[in-house]
């Protein structure tokens, strides 16, 4: 396990590579941005350069983890298919090959022929990242690679990584929209019960180098299994809440019903909004919100796994709200938590890995309890 995490903390650390590179490269970067108007709109290597961005860093991680772990091939899970329709109406599958040249060449028949921007997307692939650092020695899990799964979103927060706005973090402040709540997000499963053991988040853009105007990232870890639960974060004392009462996150298109009750509960000041599923369970990982509360089935396996790992790893979780409101026991009640190997047979396409009940992502059992007891009756 300490060998896959070191493996996931660099893919991750590629995927942002690629997800900077497609912004700082401006061959790229007009491709991510640029408004489809008239004809261009049916072409769909137009249509779709962030689908395709997102494609390669899925392929690539498929690629790099089954190298090392061919036992995980076929249950390396993502958003994406990789299938794609270039200019020409031609089918490509999209794939990473084992040379630079060979995947540049690839990309350029979905990018109708344009090499420029397709060298610069294989390049960024093919790099070597620069090494993380996590102290995982001596970290043992007695679990095999064939026993695990992984869900991959390789840009959560699409709309906010395209938009692009810099915002300057404040140590200590949730800050609800920008760059920053793109996350890179990787998680591993149990096969047999579906439960998230292992977790990496990566922040492609966290901070701007003042000096050279390139941006630095962060990343962070959990594992939990059994009695075993390590983190790269630690918990904040107290926290937002503390004795003063709860402090929630919600997105800005929550219900109505939802919002009022929890700011009779939190209070207007710790009702917070922010963009992307994955950060906001980042948000309550870190400890600038209690919970996060999502009535819709608007968030995917792929959005939760990841930071639903590293919660786990800090005593909290991530519940169904539906199957959560409806059990008796509440937060003591452990098949109320998302799981992650068994799709929804009766959708079709990606809503079979919705989490379709909601959901409730926690740090401290009783918040669940607390965020129960507002909502009862009320969805
Ligand atoms: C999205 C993204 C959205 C989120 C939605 C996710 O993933 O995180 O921001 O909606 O649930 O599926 P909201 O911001 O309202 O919480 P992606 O950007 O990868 O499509
Ligand atoms: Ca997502």
């Amino acid at each position: 396990m300490a060998d896959l995490l070191k493996l996931l903390l660099r893919v991750a650390e590629k995927a942002a590579n690629v997800a900077r590179v497609c912004r700082q490269e401006a061959p790229l970067f007009q491709l991510l941005v640029q408004e489809k108007t008239g004809e261009d709109k049916n072409k769909k290597f137009v249509q779709d350069f962030k689908t395709l961005a997102d494609v390669v860093i899925q392929e690539m991680i498929k690629h790099d983890v089954g190298a090392q772990f061919p036992e995980m091939l076929g249950f390396i899970h993502g958003e994406e298919s990789n299938k794609f329709e270039n200019g020409l109406g031609e089918s490509v599958t999209v794939t990473v090959c084992s040379t630079e040249e060979e995947t540049a060449k690839l990309l350029a028949t979905v990018l109708d022929g344009d090499h420029t921007a397709a060298s610069l997307l294989a390049q960024a692939i093919h790099q070597d990242p620069t090494a993380i650092e996590a102290s995982t020695d001596g970290l043992t899990v007695p679990l095999s690679p064939s026993e695990l799964g992984i869900w991959i979103d390789p840009i959560d927060a699409t709309s906010q990584y395209i938009k692009g706005r810099e915002e300057v973090l404040e140590e200590g402040l949730l800050s609800p929209s920008g760059l920053h709540c793109a996350l890179v997000l990787i998680g591993v499963y149990l096969r047999s019960t579906g439960e998230p053991v292992m977790g990496v988040i990566n922040q492609p853009f966290n901070q701007k180098d003042p000096a050279g105007g390139g941006w630095r990232g962060k990343h962070y870890w959990g594992v939990s299994w059994g009695n075993i639960n390590v983190c790269s974060v630690s918990l904040p004392k107290g926290g937002p809440g503390g004795e003063q009462g709860l402090s929630a996150v919600l997105s800005s298109s929550e219900k109505q019903v939802v919002k009022e009750a929890l700011t009779t509960l939190c209070g207007p000041d710790k009702l917070k909004y922010a963009s992307g599923a994955g950060y906001k369970i980042l948000c309550v990982i870190l400890g600038l919100a209690d919970v996060y509360v999502l009535s819709e089935g608007s968030t995917f396996k792929w959005d939760s796994c990841a930071p639903h790992a590293l919660l786990r790893a800090l005593g909290g979780g991530v519940v169904d709200l539906t199957k959560s409101l409806q059990s008796i026991c509440g937060a003591q009640d452990h098949k109320t938590e998302l799981t992650y190997h068994q799709p929804y047979t009766e959708y079709t396409g990606a809503d079979r890995w919705a989490n379709h009940g909601g959901l409730v992502a926690y740090r401290d059992c009783s918040h669940l309890r607390i965020i129960n007891g507002a909502l009862k009756g009320k969805l």
